[in-house]
């Protein structure tokens, strides 16, 4: 068995990396540092042609995007760990949630960490990301950003409706929400308005796993 895991700290990387300490998974780990452009450089483009982490390579296959990546682990270790559904309905349901989490919730989130100033003009939210002209930020765009994170976290707010966790047992579902939501959070976005997503995030940090990773 061979899985390289490739990775950059403070990015989206992040949610495979708790995915992977979910499940216990042994891999190689390779750091890219983004500021010096290791993305960009030839040999990462040939694992992965787009030029962003997370990447994975499972024996000898290059898999890219964090829902495909989440679900391709949940799929061949998650099983067995009870950590992702069997092939059938609730598998669907988990499905349904990592997808959605990347198309709807981190599509608005990345445009709102957009709109933010940068660290480079002084932002006082860690948003950091300098990769959007100052010139195509607007007041109107951070505020449609924030109202369709606000639409989405009232989904996830619904979907988790007298539930514990998404699919009622804590699933990698779960940890790939924790993410984004852990990161919208760190922007101009309020929680509160939303209970169930409060208490579900404060149960998903209790979780061993996630705890040690928080605690660096
Ligand atoms: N849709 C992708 C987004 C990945 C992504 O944007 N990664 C950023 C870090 S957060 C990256 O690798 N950027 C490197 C670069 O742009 O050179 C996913 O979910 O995996």
């Amino acid at each position: 068995m061979s899985l390289t895991f490739y990775y950059a700290p403070m990015s989206t990387a992040s949610i495979t990396e708790a995915v992977l300490a979910e499940l216990g998974t042994p891999c190689e780990r390779m750091k890219l540092d983004l500021s010096a452009g290791d993305t960009r450089k030839p040999d990462f483009l040939k694992v992965n042609p787009n030029g962003r982490v997370p990447t994975i390579v499972h024996e000898g296959m290059p898999i890219w995007e964090s829902s495909a990546i989440t679900m391709y682990l949940g799929e061949v270790f998650g099983v067995d760990a009870k950590l992702y559904p069997a092939p059938g309905p609730k598998r669907g349901e988990a499905m349904k949630w990592i997808a959605w989490s990347n198309v709807m919730l981190a599509e608005a989130a990345g445009r709102l960490s957009a709109s933010l100033p940068t660290n480079s003009e002084g932002a006082v939210q860690p948003n950091s990301l300098d990769w959007v002209d100052p010139d195509q930020r607007s007041a109107s765009a951070l505020e449609k950003a924030k109202a369709d994170i606000a639409v989405c976290l009232k989904i996830l707010d619904g979907g988790l409706e007298g539930k514990s966790f998404l699919l009622g047992e804590y699933s990698l579902a779960d940890t790939h929400l924790q993410g984004f939501v852990g990161w919208i959070s760190t922007m101009e976005v309020s929680l509160a308005p939303f209970p169930n997503v409060t208490g579900w995030l404060k149960r998903c940090s209790e979780r061993p796993a996630l705890a040690k990773l928080m605690a660096g």
